[in-house]
């Protein structure tokens, strides 16, 4: 197993297809909107989410929970990895690239994703690492004749000596602290913050299994430079976005090469949702080899280990299945019914990667966290040292008889897909597969993402659904019967394997010598944090039309980026159900 250890005092964590953005710019207006303008920088403002208030942004608290005291941490971290990123591109130019750095950049970008990390001390850290290796690169860079050309205070910010100073010198330095920025440009350059922050999250996890690519990294630089660069207009930032949906998919490519080299290519995989009598641990988020630590802690000790929310796909991996009989079931669904799941759980609980919810009392000393995500009052364990779960676990009763549930089906990412792909386009050629509807991205509170579980249910028997990532609980125990053996819903896996719902597309327009556009296949996807902004990116720059979007459009687009994209790539909000798919089936 590739074992990180995290201490929180001290670093180191460890096509052809592709549109160009001057293609898409008549459309772009460079008129002022009314957009967001109410936000003031004396409070915090984040939009970064789909949650957001009022579908504007948080101002006092975030709907999340993230405080205004962590708000400004988590911008003024932004501020100084604009510096560090600054230094990085000029190092680059004497042929410097520092592995430390690169790493250190998307781990601390991971850390300001929603939901993920919510200890303002964490914040602190980070903040004085960010500045200890922006200063140690500008001395690298001009003891190698380099020089940094950029005037951004940035490089030379000083940080107040402690968090809570810290936090105040942050309020100057959030997303609507220059009102003077042309709103367009301004969405872009956020549509471009919140992308790299999906992209490192991905980089940061492919990291750990030491699947990296200094091109990713290049452009994290690159690209968090170029928002301190005023002069930059809407063609470049367009550009800018566009790469950056083309370097996520190569972020997820590493990832799923992590997880497919150490665990196996998934293969279809019966996963109970019933419990079996005994003590017990649940593993949620994302994090693949926090769940090999898990397993491998709680070995012949009589727990059974059940994953929750994104990481049900993992019973998929064989060598993960095989090697541990005691990695049982699935229990629960999507992060945003935690409170209520995690309180019923009768066993300890540890949370990797995002999405955490500030935890109720009841189960606050049974829930543990690991890697980039942190609660206040919540243990923060290394995933080389998970006694304190296992015992905690040993110590609370788990289930005390076995209750059988049915059990659903994972474990269909590209590979198992395409062996069975001549099925497929022999179903295509004889009609009896009509459509593909990839349905996939996150879950979420509200009500409206109940179209998900509608359009799915009402998909005509002739479609094949493809889904992935957390979106899928709003549907994942229907009964959609098979297609000539074929199961109609097939579990491609998280949200990064979007990577693998591509080389499924890739493989189709291959079958059928036609281009992704061409296939009856339509994306109706559902977002809800900044992967899902990185994972839409990558789409968008596949050249990918027809996408149907929601449950409602990111705060940060603009009216007038809204219409280039829906003249471009025919992103369509989501409708009804019946309206979206009568519209799509014609
Ligand atoms: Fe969901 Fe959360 Fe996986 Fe996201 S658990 S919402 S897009 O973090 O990453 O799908
Ligand atoms: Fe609000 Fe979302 Fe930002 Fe949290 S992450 S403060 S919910 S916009």
């Amino acid at each position: 197993m590739k074992k990180k250890d995290i201490s929180r005092r001290n670093f180191l964590k460890k096509s052809t297809l592709a549109m160009t953005a001057s293609a898409l710019l008549p459309a772009i207006f460079t008129s002022k909107t009314a957009f967001a303008s109410d936000a003031d920088k004396t409070k915090m403002f984040c939009y970064q989410c789909e949650q957001t208030m009022g579908g504007k942004g948080c101002t006092t608290i975030g709907v999340c929970g993230k405080t205004p005291e962590v708000a400004a941490l988590q911008d003024l971290l932004i501020y100084t990895l604009k510096g560090l990123s600054l230094a990085a591109v000029a190092g680059r130019k004497v042929n410097i690239s520092d592995k430390e750095t690169n790493r250190f950049t998307c781990m601390a970008m991971f850390a300001t994703l929603t939901n993920v990390e919510f200890d303002p001390y964490r914040f602190e850290d980070l903040l004085f690492q960010s500045v200890s290796l922006r200063d140690k690169m500008i001395k690298q860079v001009r003891a190698a004749g380099g020089t940094i050309d950029s005037k951004s205070p940035s490089l030379t910010l000083k940080l107040k000596p402690a968090m809570a100073g810290m936090a105040a010198q942050g309020m100057d330095y959030g997303l609507m602290s220059d009102p003077d920025v042309n709103p367009d440009i301004r969405s872009l350059q956020h549509m471009l913050l919140f992308g790299i922050k999906g992209m490192a999250a991905y980089t940061d996890h492919a990291a750990e299994h030491d699947q990296e690519d200094e091109g990713n990294y290049e452009f994290v630089h690159r690209g968090l430079a170029a928002l301190e660069d005023k002069s930059l207009g809407m063609e470049q930032l367009l550009g800018l976005v566009l790469e950056c949906g083309e370097k996520n998919l190569r972020a997820m490519e590493l990832l799923s090469l992590g997880n497919t080299g150490a665990y196996g290519n998934p293969v279809p995989t019966k996963v109970p949702l019933g419990s079996k009598k005994g003590k017990a641990i649940l593993v949620s988020g994302h994090d693949l080899i926090d769940l090999e630590a898990v397993l491998e802690a709680s070995a012949g000790k009589e727990i059974f280990v059940y994953t929750h929310g994104e990481l049900l796909p993992a019973h998929g991996y064989p060598k993960l299945k095989e090697r541990f009989p005691h990695f049982y079931g699935h229990y629960g669904t999507a992060w945003q019914n935690q409170k209520k799941e995690f309180d019923a759980f009768p066993g300890a609980i540890l949370m990797t990667s995002n999405c955490i919810q500030k935890p109720k009392q009841s189960y606050k000393k049974n829930i543990f966290t690991t890697g980039t995500v942190g609660m206040p009052g919540v243990t923060h364990l290394s995933n080389t040292n998970l006694v304190p779960l296992v015992d905690q676990a040993l110590a609370l009763p788990g289930y005390t008889q076995d209750t059988p549930d049915m059990d659903i089906l994972v474990g269909f990412g590209h590979d198992a897909v395409l062996g069975v792909a001549d099925k497929i386009v022999a179903g295509v050629k004889d009609g009896s597969i009509g459509h593909f509807f990839l349905v996939g991205g996150c879950d979420g509170v509200k009500k409206s993402r109940n179209y998900y579980t509608e359009f799915v249910e009402k998909t005509p028997a002739n479609s094949i659904v493809l889904t992935l990532a957390c979106g899928k609980f709003k549907f994942f125990k229907q009964q959609l019967g098979d297609i000539n053996g074929i199961p109609r819903l097939l579990d491609v896996g998280q949200c990064n394997d979007a990577h693998s719902a591509v080389l499924i597309a890739v493989a189709l327009t291959k079958a059928f010598d036609t281009d992704v556009n061409g296939l009856p296949l339509s994306f109706i996807i559902s977002w809800y944090e900044q992967k899902a902004v990185a994972v839409l990116l990558s789409l968008l720059h596949l050249g990918i039309n027809d996408i149907y979007l929601g449950p409602s459009l990111p705060a940060f687009v603009t009216p007038n980026v809204l219409d280039v994209l829906v003249k471009n790539y025919k992103l369509t909000p989501i409708g009804t159900p019946e309206g979206d798919l009568k519209k799509i089936l014609g």
